[in-house]
């Protein structure tokens, strides 16, 4: 009966009768394919791990042989999905007839094009799979359904059309995804078909307490502190904005990586009053990252990580760029890299400055900022 209502409301989404065309083209792919790929964006999270897991069992069901492929280490705490730790870094890409890329809202965020330059050029073609509405369709087939909560269900609805088998392995990572994304199921995006996946995915055998506990319910007693020094220094400004910064010092006296970071933003995102909340990290790689939460609905967080050449959604979004952290009156972005990366952005911004880190703190300050009340 779930599985009826579902198939009735996709039926008559305009938006849908799109997403249905995308999938007969990916069917045709796919049935063409002998040896695939399944690649996840840098720095992965459950939704892309969970998309490429999903896809790698579900491939594997149709009798296909499947590689994984994440250009960084895969988190411990990902480790529970089927098969997870068999990813590799480094593949020769013409060895596959097929490529999925789960949940990068850009060709970049794989990083594997600066590797393999001509991965994406089409000689092998690629089914981009995302929820992302600053996708640049760099795939041959490209499934961006920015109405589905989580990559992953955008993948379940692929399966679902072509009538492939959700395995219990499936339905899991499926369910990684879904909880990543809606932070287990309490964010604003948790709509009703959230729910009615999320049931169907249990209904199949797929393990949501093991999901709960992995992404939620774990937290290393150094990734406690860092959350500690990161809630410790949040302040709130007069115009509501939550902001914190950690430092790569503050990683190194926990000895800690920023991957503990992971979450601790959606705690700062429960201030009463707040507009939104900005963390700023230094990491290893002598990169600054922005992470903005919201929860209201006339503040759009994927314009402002634009402007820092970022991205997301409008209610979670976030960048990365080159560059320290430093600390004068109030917290600072700065770094030579920054003025080439936000040079031109800056500039086609009202009162700008034309310095990227006089932009950042004005942000933080937001009289620049658009939000639409
Ligand atoms: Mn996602």
């Amino acid at each position: 009966m779930l599985k009826k209502r579902i198939q009735f409301r996709t039926k008559f989404n305009l938006n849908s009768i799109l997403l249905q065309e995308l999938f007969v083209q990916a069917g045709k792919l796919i049935k063409q394919s002998n040896k695939v790929l399944c690649i996840s964006h840098r720095r992965p999270d459950g939704d892309t791990l969970g998309g490429s897991c999903a896809l790698y069992h579900a491939m594997k069901e149709l009798g296909k042989e499947v590689d994984m492929a994440c250009i960084d280490d895969i988190p411990e705490r990902y480790h529970f999905l089927a098969d997870i730790r068999k990813n590799i870094k480094e593949f020769n890409y013409q060895d596959y007839d097929l490529i999925f890329v789960s949940d990068a809202g850009a060709m970049y965020m794989t990083r594997y094009h600066e590797v393999y330059p001509d991965i994406f050029s089409g000689k092998v073609p690629v089914i981009n799979i995302d929820h992302h509405s600053s996708n640049d369709n760099f795939g041959t087939v490209n499934i961006v359904d920015i109405n589905s909560a989580s990559t992953t269900i955008v993948i379940y609805k692929l399966l679902t059309f072509l009538g492939v088998k959700i395995s219990p392995n499936v339905a899991t990572a499926i369910l990684c995804g879904i909880y990543n994304d809606t932070g287990s199921l309490m964010h604003s995006n948790t709509t009703l078909e959230v729910f009615e996946v999320t049931g169907k995915m249990v209904e199949l055998g797929g393990k949501y307490q093991l999901v709960a506990k992995n992404l939620f319910k774990t937290t290393p007693i150094q990734t406690m502190k860092v959350w500690g020094k990161a809630m410790e220094r949040a302040t709130m400004n007069e115009d509501g904005v939550v902001v914190s910064v950690v430092t790569q010092k503050d990683f190194e006296e926990e000895n800690a990586t920023s991957d503990a970071l992971s979450g601790v933003v959606d705690f700062l995102n429960s201030v009463p009053g707040s507009k939104f909340t900005v963390l700023l990290n230094e990491d290893e790689r002598g990169n600054v990252k922005g992470s903005f939460r919201t929860r209201r609905d006339d503040v759009d967080l994927a314009e402002l990580a634009g402007k820092f050449g970022g991205g997301g959604h409008k209610k979670a979004a976030g960048f990365t760029m080159p560059g320290r952290l430093h600390q004068e009156t109030r917290w600072k972005v700065s770094g030579g890299a920054i003025d080439n990366l936000l040079g031109n952005e800056s500039k086609s911004l009202p009162n700008n400055t034309g310095k990227p880190q006089e932009l950042l703190s004005n942000i933080l300050q937001i009289p620049e900022v658009k939000v639409e009340a």
